[in-house]
């Protein structure tokens, strides 16, 4: 068996090269696609995840994330949790219970503490100056305005697949809202037996296509996770432009069973991507002609964090 681990954006690389660490020396996905979420949720130069995330309409970083183990289908997550350190963390915890696997807000934050997770004020003086900046203006933000989902999928030297995600939600988003990065099936989705998907993007939009379902759906029908992952998004796409005619931005990586890789994405899209095979790299992927092109990310392309 070999192992494989991707991540979304740029700010994935350290969480992928800490999975590569764990994952080449045995240890399973679910740990290595949690301390790799758990490093970028720690790092203060990504304003998207955790520390120094940034802020929502009323000042507050509300924290989602959620959980997967590819085994047992048992998932975990967290919606607007506020004051801890490590969301991805407190999501893992949940997923082996029967119920409650999914907590937001003020009961998020009672279980966190009831169960000693690590407090800490996300709250930062860079993610404060954003939003104080921000709040004197009157235009809407696009999805993309510094905010961007850290996704983990990986399959260990066991055969066994986890998926991990970590985010802020929406710069300026309303207070309780929550998108797509802590719902299954939205935000991640992962069964060893297959393959797996995650989102990252504007969440109300992810959510119209339940995104990596669909993914892991056309995987389980047989199609690679390359033409899963970018058909997918391709298909959403086209439906919002139908529909409603715009779409948010939407990207989605896929990780299948072999530990080959597929990425769709209707704008600018950074990832990296790992496994016994290939060194850990970080990739630029667009959209062109209706297809996903993917290159080695080169210092030309756009700042994509
Ligand atoms: C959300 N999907 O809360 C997240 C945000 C994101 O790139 O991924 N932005 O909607």
């Amino acid at each position: 068996m070999s192992w494989a681990v991707i991540g979304t954006w740029r700010m994935s690389l350290k969480g992928t090269e800490k999975a590569m660490e764990i994952l080449r020396s045995g240890g399973s996905a679910a740990d290595a696609c949690t301390e790799a979420a758990s490093i970028v949720e720690d790092d203060p130069h990504f304003h998207s995840v955790g520390y120094s995330g940034l802020p929502n309409e009323d000042g507050h970083v509300q924290l989602d994330a959620g959980f997967m183990d590819g085994d047992t289908l048992h998932f975990g997550a967290v919606g607007c949790l506020e004051g801890f350190r490590s969301p991805i963390r407190v999501a893992r915890s949940l997923a082996d219970r029967k119920y409650n696997n999914f907590l937001v807000g003020q009961g998020a934050a009672q279980y966190a503490a009831a169960n000693a997770f690590e407090k800490r004020i996300n709250e930062t003086e860079d993610s404060m100056n954003a939003y104080n900046k921000e709040k004197g203006k009157n235009s809407p933000l696009s999805s993309y305005d510094g905010h961007d989902t850290v996704c983990f999928l990986a399959i260990d030297n066991d055969g066994h697949m986890a998926a991990a995600v970590s985010t802020s939600g929406l710069f300026m988003k309303a207070n309780g809202r929550v998108g797509d990065s802590a719902l299954i099936g939205n935000g991640y989705y992962v069964d060893s037996s297959i393959g797996g998907a995650c989102a990252t993007g504007l969440g109300e939009d992810i959510m119209k296509g339940s995104l990596s379902h669909t993914i892991y759906m056309k995987m389980k029908d047989g199609t690679s996770a390359k033409d899963a992952a970018a058909v997918s998004v391709q298909q959403l796409h086209a439906e919002l432009m139908k529909r409603q005619n715009y779409a948010g931005g939407i990207a989605a990586i896929a990780l299948d069973r072999s530990g080959s890789y597929g990425v769709g994405t209707n704008e600018p899209f950074a990832f990296t991507f790992a496994s016994d095979q290939t060194p850990a790299c970080t990739y630029f992927a667009d959209a062109e002609n209706g297809s996903t092109k993917i290159h080695v990310y080169q210092d030309t392309d756009p700042a994509l964090d």
